[in-house]
């Protein structure tokens, strides 16, 4: 299956991947995060393991346990590590801390390379028992932390062997330990990337009530403040008081993300006054769904606040999307301003993107065109793949 990949990377990229692999194939890897669905880590994860399995590598994948409680400390966590403000005491702490031991019974420690993904289970190398080696993937944007929250997890990011960010700016200059920068990436053969045919996009966007006679802008995303679901439903109205739209919003629960109800519950309710607005909940792995909204989409939209990556923009772009984005984190190395779609920072510049993009189909077939051709040669799961194998040789050089 591997072997597919062939035709969007080329033999010799292929090729590369099997002599790297060689070279590592007696490490037993084990990649830990705090979800199995819902969000960008697990999307990753659930193409990136079997693909390493298939190179013969000897990985597995964990995901550590909690209660609500838990994972409210932990979006907490993760809003003020984005944000730079929090409401932070030392009883967070402790919850963390208590976590991390309780998943001491789920998670072995002992695997030659423990591959820690984002803040939830960072903590778990304190119990770390000899020479085996740590990488802290870190998935958010961390450029800017709530010191006091940074701090804390400071104190075990700092035992890593090394860590990873999505973009250089999330770099950190307050931790002593090599810092490699590897941009997240989708997979083309995957149900969600994959190309579908018009009778199915046309199919599963009728089951949804969206119609084919009006132009259609989307974004997927978890129902998270970070995304900006409002801003999104601001710059919608804003654009069709100039031509005639309907808007899809499509969100799905994440098991490590207790803050989406009630974020949901807002959006329905700025959206209730107009019947074009289509506000979707949809159940986890509803791949070929997000797939025909995507490419069925007139204009994708990622109207983030804050991103570690975004690999929602990628997935548009790789089905010949233009994409109006946040300005912001990861964005910019998808969105090449004016190239592949538009990088915004208020409603009012996506309205005034998503108006213009709407009624000019020769600019959006060529952005989409460059769109395509800028995640192929980028952001494809072959080459986050190579660049987890290269860390995985330099830890343990
Ligand atoms: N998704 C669904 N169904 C939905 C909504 C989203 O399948 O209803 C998928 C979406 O297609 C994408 C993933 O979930 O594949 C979401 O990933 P992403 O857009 O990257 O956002 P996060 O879930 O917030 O992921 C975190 C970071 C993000 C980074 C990613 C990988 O916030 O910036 O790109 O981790 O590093």
């Amino acid at each position: 299956m591997i072997e597919k990949y062939e035709k969007f990377i080329g033999e010799h990229e292929l090729d590369s991947l099997f002599k790297i692999a060689e070279r590592i194939k007696d490490l037993s890897i084990l990649h830990v995060n705090s979800t199995k669905a819902g969000g960008g880590v697990a999307e990753i994860l659930n193409r990136m393991v079997p693909l390493m399995k298939e190179l013969g590598l000897n990985v597995d994948w964990r995901v550590i346990k909690g209660d609500n409680e838990f994972f409210n400390v932990t979006k907490s966590f993760h809003n003020s590590l984005q944000n730079g403000i929090g409401n932070i005491t030392e009883e967070h702490f402790r919850i963390y801390d208590k976590w991390q031991e309780l998943n001491l019974s789920e998670i072995p420690l002992d695997y030659d390379v423990m591959f820690i993904h984002d803040p939830q289970p960072a903590g778990l190398i304190k119990f770390k028992k000899g020479n085996n080696r740590w990488i802290w993937r870190c998935h958010i944007d961390i450029s800017n932390p709530y010191p006091p929250v940074w701090d804390f997890l400071k104190k075990y990011v700092s035992e890593y062997n090394a860590s990873i960010i999505s973009v250089p700016s999330f770099g950190r200059d307050d931790i002593d330990i090599p810092q490699f920068i590897i941009p997240p990436s989708i997979d083309p053969l995957s149900e969600k990337n994959k190309h579908i045919s018009e009778t199915t996009k046309l199919r599963i966007m009728s089951k949804f009530g969206i119609s084919e006679d009006k132009p259609l802008v989307t974004q997927i995303s978890r129902f998270d403040y970070a995304k900006d679901p409002l801003g999104v439903i601001k710059a919608y109205k804003l654009a069709k008081r100039h031509v005639d739209l309907q808007l899809a919003y499509v969100g799905s629960p994440a098991t490590d993300d207790p803050e989406g109800e009630k974020v949901y519950n807002e959006v329905i309710r700025e959206s209730r006054d107009d019947k074009d607005i289509h506000i979707l909940m949809l159940p986890p792995y509803s791949d070929l769904e997000i797939n025909a909204f995507q490419s069925a989409s007139t204009v994708v939209m990622q109207k983030s606040i804050k991103e570690g990556f975004g690999l929602t923009v990628s997935e548009a772009m790789w089905k010949n999307k233009p994409v109006i984005g946040g300005n912001t984190g990861g964005i910019p190395l998808q969105v090449i301003n004016g190239v592949t779609g538009f990088l915004v920072n208020s409603p009012q510049g996506a309205a005034h993107y998503t108006i213009y993009l709407t009624r000019n189909a020769k600019v959006r077939h060529t952005m989409g065109t460059n769109a395509r051709e800028h995640v192929r040669r980028n952001f494809l799961i072959t080459r986050e793949l190579r660049d987890y194998l290269m860390t995985i040789m330099y830890v343990n050089e």
